[in-house]
């Protein structure tokens, strides 16, 4: 009876973000949860549509769905609402067990006012556009809109009184995104006369203590004294993230669910500059996380939206958005080839979430931000992979906030990668043949079918003193000792192949030897488990 009641009340246990030694979990059902994400396509946010939506959502073996609600749809007419596709969503998700992330498309959506309902669109008096230098509307809606802001929050709280209602035991939705990829296009900031009054206020202190300057300015005044060459920017980010903050401050007020926004990437491995049109102004680029943590405190993560496969520019990414005061979560990744290996990067590095977009047999393809194909073989890679996490997902997220796991995914360079373990070091190599080592057979030319673009990755998760789980695809890895260990001779005590399943018990089916372990752990095509003891002598 105790452990019966004990775990109803973890299942009533509201989801949210938890963050302990700079490490973040987000809790579900009140244990450490990873978002084996998968997003639907932009318009498929209608019940007619969702079909093709969980086909490949289940191809894709993924937990949670991402996938919009928009305001035009729930309130077509103001002061009326229609939750009806809300109710068959959730619904659905749970006849299929897949936990659902919503996507708010309101006030911004790609930064432009596409979804916000007819009466809102085109009412610019009452819902003012930005305006430019010359006093022209421009397409964005203003953040210093105060009846916009005020008709979004309304829409947004009534949503989440209704997802109370429906699922406030249950918690099939465990995550809000507010609006999508924010900023402003082309255009700094708005120069509207309410907007060029904010700008001459002084910057506000918690915005002072959490962004720093990137060169030296006055340490207080106004958004030129202290910023200089980023005011604009800065001062259109703050503008945007305290409007966000008011919406998911009132709807987390009714419905406490953790809330995150999502970012059209500015360029990581640039040297910062101030912005000239290269982004959207205005949004949670990484080099102004700190702004939308001062402005924005109902909001958990900022993440970043991945269509540049580039590896050193994801790799870049990562760690700007991964930090003590940010998650790493990246609720959009392209889903093209390029892309799965990174799943093995975010996970590894104790990422909350992963989520290729376009996860939908819609008759759409995002090419060239994503893969061409739009049947199953475009989700595959994905499901390959996810298909090995799942069995294992709450072990891993555990692992993770632990401080235990770590990943790469192959460079474009196919380069050799070492990881730094506790008394161990490992080594990921790619495009090895199983057997033998390279520098013997320097005349086979040939490489391993399907590693002609990169695509591997290795995730590892420290489970004891010289214990590890490695889950692989496309990859060699051999462990050395280091720390204490270093200098050792070391072998394998065990090598098992198998799986964890949902209670944390291992089911081993075969111990590699032999010819499986002479030339390091080598993962083909089929993503695998190995649980590794290693020993030294
Ligand atoms: C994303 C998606 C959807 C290297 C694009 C990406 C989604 C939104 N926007 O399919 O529209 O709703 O969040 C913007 C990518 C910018 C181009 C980067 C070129």
């Amino acid at each position: 009876v105790a452990a019966a009641c004990g775990s109803a009340a973890l299942a009533a246990e509201l989801p949210r973000l938890v963050t302990k030694d700079g490490r973040h979990a987000l809790m579900v059902d009140g244990a450490p949860y990873v978002m084996l994400g998968a997003q639907a396509h932009n318009s498929s946010n209608y019940v007619a549509a969702l079909p093709k939506v969980w086909a490949a959502v289940a191809d894709a073996n993924a937990n949670t769905l991402e996938i919009p609600v928009a305001w035009e749809q729930i309130e077509p007419v103001e002061g009326r609402f229609d939750f009806s596709y809300v109710d068959t969503l959730v619904q659905q998700a749970r006849e299929r067990n897949v936990r659902l992330v919503l996507l708010w498309f309101g006030t911004w959506k790609n930064t432009g006012p596409s979804y916000v309902p007819e009466w809102v669109k085109f009412n610019n008096s009452r819902f003012p556009r930005m305006v430019d230098k010359d006093g022209k509307p421009i397409y964005c809606l203003s953040p210093h809109g105060t009846e916009t802001l005020k008709a979004d929050r309304k829409a947004f709280v009534e949503l989440m009184t209704h997802l109370k209602k429906i699922d406030g035991e249950q918690h099939t939705v465990i995550m809000m995104q507010v609006q999508n990829e924010v900023g402003t296009y082309g255009y700094a900031r708005d120069y509207s006369p309410t907007a060029q009054k904010a700008f001459a206020q002084a910057v506000p202190a918690a915005v002072l203590k959490q962004q720093k300057a990137p060169v030296k300015g006055a340490a207080s005044g106004t958004w030129q004294q202290v910023y200089g060459d980023y005011a604009e920017q800065y001062f259109h980010t703050y503008a945007i993230a305290s409007y966000i903050e008011e919406i998911a401050k009132a709807g987390r007020a009714v419905y406490d669910l953790p809330m995150f926004v999502n970012n059209a990437l500015r360029d990581a491995v640039e040297p910062l500059a101030p912005w000239k049109k290269n982004f959207a102004s205005g949004g949670p680029t990484y080099d102004v996380i700190g702004i939308y943590k001062a402005a924005a405190p109902h909001i958990d993560v900022a993440g970043p939206d991945i269509y540049e496969p580039a590896s050193n520019k994801v790799a870049a990414t990562l760690d700007k958005f991964h930090r003590p005061d940010n998650a790493l979560f990246v609720p959009e990744i392209g889903n093209s080839t390029a892309y799965p290996r990174y799943a093995f990067a975010v996970l590894g590095r104790g990422g909350i979430g992963f989520a290729p977009f376009g996860i939908d047999y819609a008759d759409y393809s995002n090419f060239p931000l994503g893969s061409k194909a739009t049947d199953r073989s475009m989700v595959a890679p994905f499901g390959t992979i996810y298909n090995v996490f799942r069995p294992m997902m709450r072990q891993w997220a555990q692992w993770a906030f632990e401080g235990r796991t770590h990943g790469v995914a192959e460079g474009d360079d196919r380069a050799p990668q070492t990881i730094a373990l506790r008394n161990w070091k490992a080594t990921v190599s790619f495009r090895e043949w199983q057997f033998g080592e390279a520098q013997y057979f320097k005349h086979i030319q040939d490489k391993p079918a399907g590693t002609e673009s990169p695509n591997g990755g290795v995730a590892v998760a420290q489970i004891g003193d010289n214990e590890f789980v490695v889950v692989g695809q496309h990859a060699r890895i051999k462990f050395e000792g280091a720390g204490s260990n270093a200098g050792k001779p070391s072998a394998y005590a065990r090598v098992e192949e198998g799986q964890f399943d949902d209670k944390g018990r291992w089911t081993m089916e075969r111990n590699w030897n032999g010819d499986q372990t002479d030339y390091g752990l080598n993962f083909m095509a089929r993503p695998t488990v190995l649980r590794v003891r290693l020993g030294t002598y």
